[in-house]
C-alpha cells in the first residue's frame, strides 16, 4: 500500500483485520530473515529508526545503526530480544543504512551477511562472525571482495554448499553497476541507467560461497526469472519482475526463488530446478502491506512452512518504521503458492 493513501487509513479498523500482529513493539523491526538453529526460529531483521533523513526514492530515510536478534522456541510463543548483535561503528568498512541482512551457520560458527554504504556511498555486503547464533558478530575488515548493491541471502542446499543471492534496484544502486562499475553519476537519481520499459528487467545475483563462508568463490551471475514461454521479465512487467528482497528456499526439491516487486508492493516467487535457475515466474505470495516497501523470508518449522514479513500498521503507515510479523503459508498439490491478503 503506497504511502501516498495512509491518510485515508483507519488503523484500528485495519489492525482488526490483519493476518498477523508484529512479533514485537519495543523496538521497530524489518526485512525478516529467519532460521531455524538448535530447534528455535532465530530471526535476523533490519532495527528501524528514526534518524531524522527526509524521505527519499533513494531511501536515504532507512538510516539504520545496528541489528538486534530475536529468537522464538514456538511460533506463537515468547520472542526474546538478544540485544546489539552488530554496531555499525564497530565495521570499519561501513559509514551507513545497514539495510536488511541475512544469517546462515556452518560448522557451528555462525555468520551475519549484511549490506551498508561504504564511505564512498557505495552498497557493500560485508561479513560477521559468532560463536552463537545471536552474536555479537565481529565483523570483517573489508566488505566482501566484489560485492554489490544490498539485500544478501544465504541459502544452504542439500549438498553443503552456501549461495548467496543478493541486489535491489533504485536505491539499492543495481543499476548502477550495469556495465560492471559503478556509475557515480546523476546520484540524486534512483531510477537513471534502468532499462526502458520494453527491455528485459534487471536481475538479481548468486554467487557460491567459499568454505569459510566470507568471500564469493567465483563472479556473481544474473538470476534469471523468466515468464512461462521462457522470456526474460520485462522492465516495464512492474508487477512481477525483480526489484529487491531476494530469498531462496527449497520445497520438494525444487528451489524457489522468492523477491518483492518493489513499487508495486507485492512478494513474488519463481520455480528452478537448481540454486542459479533459471526461476520461473510462478506467481504471488503476499499483497501489498501498509508502507512502501515489502520484504520477507520462508522457513520450515516443525512441519509448517512460515512467511515472515513486515508492515508499517504500528507506525501507523510511516514508511521506515516497520514491524515483524509471521504468517503461515500453504502449497497447494501443484507447488504453487497461495497467495496470502495481509488484512482480511
Ligand atoms: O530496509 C531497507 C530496505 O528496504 C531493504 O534493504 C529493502 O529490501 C527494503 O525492505
Amino acid at each position: 500500500m503506497p504511502e501516498e493513501s495512509i491518510d485515508h487509513i483507519n488503523f484500528e479498523e485495519l489492525n482488526s483485520k490483519a493476518i498477523s500482529k508484529p512479533i514485537v513493539t519495543h523496538l521497530y523491526t524489518a526485512d525478516p530473515s529467519a532460521h531455524v538453529f538448535e530447534n528455535k526460529v532465530y530471526i535476523y531483521p533490519s532495527h528501524d529508526v528514526d534518524a531524522g533523513e527526509a524521505f527519499d526514492d533513494l531511501g536515504s530515510h532507512f538510516a539504520m545503526e545496528d541489528y538486534h536478534v530475536f529468537s522464538m522456541d514456538s511460533i506463537e510463543g515468547n520472542v526474546k530480544d538478544h540485544g546489539i548483535a552488530l554496531h555499525i561503528d564497530d565495521v570499519k568498512w561501513a559509514e551507513k543504512q545497514m539495510w536488511a541482512p541475512d544469517a546462515n551457520e556452518k560448522d557451528g560458527k555462525y555468520y551475519l551477511f549484511f549490506p551498508a554504504k561504504d564511505y564512498e556511498g557505495i552498497f557493500r555486503i560485508g561479513v560477521a562472525v559468532s560463536d552463537l547464533p545471536y552474536g555479537p558478530f565481529i565483523p570483517q575488515p573489508n566488505s566482501i571482495h566484489g560485492s554489490f548493491s544490498i539485500d544478501p541471502a544465504v541459502f544452504k542446499d542439500d549438498d553443503g554448499s552456501y549461495y548467496m543471492y543478493f541486489g535491489g534496484i533504485w536505491g539499492g544502486q543495481l543499476q548502477r553497476w550495469r556495465k560492471g562499475v559503478f556509475n557515480a553519476d546523476h546520484p540524486e537519481s534512483p531510477t537513471a541507467f534502468l532499462p526502458e520499459d520494453n527491455e528485459p528487467a534487471l536481475l538479481p545475483f548468486v554467487a557460491k560461497m567459499t568454505d569459510d563462508l566470507l568471500q564469493f568463490d567465483e563472479s556473481p551471475k544474473e538470476v534469471e526469472i523468466v515468464d512461462e514461454n521462457g522470456d526474460l521479465l520485462l522492465a516495464g512487467d512492474n508487477d512481477r519482475r525483480f526489484f529487491e528482497a531476494a530469498w531462496l528456499h527449497k520445497y520438494k526439491g525444487k528451489y524457489y526463488f522468492s523477491y518483492s516487486t518493489g513499487d508495486t508492493h507485492f512478494i513474488c516467487y519463481a520455480i528452478g530446478n537448481n540454486p542459479y535457475g533459471p526461476f520461473t515466474y510462478s506467481g504471488r505470495i503476499l499483497n501489498p502491506v501498509v508502507g512502501w516497501t515489502s520484504h520477507h523470508s520462508i522457513c520450515e518449522f516443525k512441519g509448517k512452512w512460515y512467511l515472515f514479513y513486515h508492515d508499517s500498521s504500528l507506525s501507523k503507515g510511516v514508511t521506515h518504521l516497520r514491524s515483524v510479523k509471521i504468517a503461515e503459508i500453504k502449497y497447494n498439490e501443484d507447488g504453487t503458492i497461495q497467495t496470502l491478503n495481509p488484512y482480511n
